[in-house]
C-alpha cells in the first residue's frame, strides 16, 4: 500500500484517479518543509522523513503557485501565503501587476527504502551527484542538510501555465479559484478536467507509469 503523505485531502482526491483502486491511502503527516527556492529539495527531504516515519512506501507532494510578475513568489512559500494573506489578497496583489501570468508546479517525491534501477524519464534527480559534490559532510550549496542522506528518492515534476484572475468557481482547493487555464479557473473544473491539464496530473501521470513497473 502506497502512503500519499499530505495534510491536504484535496491532493489525494486527485491522485486516486491515477492509481489502482485501493492501492493508496492518505498519511496525514506534517513533514518538515525546509526553506528552499525550489520544490525538489523540499519534496526529497520530506519523502525521506516520511519514509522513516511510516516505514512503508511513501509519496510526498510539494506544490506551489509561481506568479511571473512577482518573480515567482509565492512559490515554495505558497502554503504560508495562503494561510496568512489568503487567496483573495493574492489576487488583489496580482491585479496591480502588468504581468499576471503564473504557473503551478508540483514535485512528487517517492521513497521506499530501496535503490532504483537506471531511471527512465523522469530522472532520479541529482541527489547523489549533489551529495558527492558536497563532500563527506554534505555541506554543499543548495542548503539541503540532507544532501548526503543515502536514502534514494525519485522525483516527478509537473507544470501548468495560466494566469491570476478574480476568484471564480467553488471546486478544487487552495488557489484554484484564482488560477485560470484556457479560459476556466481550476475551481470551475471537475477533478477529471483539472487532472487532465494540471501540474499534479502531469506529475502523477509520470509517477503512475513508472510505479506500475516497480
Ligand atoms: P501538504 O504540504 O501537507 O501536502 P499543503 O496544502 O500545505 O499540504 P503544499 O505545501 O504542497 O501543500 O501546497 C502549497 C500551497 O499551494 C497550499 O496553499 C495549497 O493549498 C496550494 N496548492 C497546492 N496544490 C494546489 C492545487 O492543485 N490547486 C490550488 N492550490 C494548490
Amino acid at each position: 500500500m502506497l502512503r500519499y503523505v499530505t495534510t491536504n485531502p484535496g491532493k489525494v482526491r486527485e491522485a486516486e484517479r491515477y492509481l489502482p483502486d485501493g492501492s493508496v491511502e492518505r498519511l496525514d503527516f506534517d513533514y518538515t518543509e525546509i526553506q528552499a527556492d525550489e520544490l525538489g529539495p523540499i519534496a526529497a527531504r520530506g519523502a525521506r522523513e516520511a519514509y522513516r516515519h511510516a516505514d512503508a512506501p511513501v509519496l510526498v507532494d510539494d506544490a506551489g503557485l509561481f506568479v511571473e510578475g512577482l518573480d515567482g513568489f509565492p512559490g515554495p512559500y505558497s502554503s504560508y501565503v495562503e494561510e496568512t494573506l489568503g487567496v483573495e489578497r493574492v489576487h488583489e496583489i496580482a491585479a496591480e501587476l502588468d504581468d499576471r501570468r503564473a504557473a503551478f508546479r508540483c514535485v512528487l517525491g517517492y521513497c521506499d527504502g530501496d535503490g532504483f534501477a537506471a531511471s527512465p524519464d523522469p530522472v532520479d534527480r541529482g541527489d547523489r551527484d549533489a551529495a558527492a559534490a558536497a563532500g563527506p559532510d554534505g555541506d554543499g550549496e543548495g542548503g539541503d542538510p540532507d544532501e548526503s542522506d543515502p536514502l534514494p528518492v525519485k522525483l516527478f515534476e509537473g507544470y501548468v501555465p495560466g494566469r491570476i484572475v478574480a476568484p471564480r468557481g467553488d471546486g478544487g482547493f487552495g488557489y484554484d479559484p484564482i488560477f485560470e487555464h484556457d479560459g476556466e479557473t481550476f475551481a470551475e473544473m471537475d477533478t477529471e478536467r483539472k487532472n487532465a491539464v494540471s501540474h499534479r496530473g502531469r506529475a502523477l501521470e509520470k509517477f503512475a507509469e513508472w510505479y506500475a513497473d516497480r
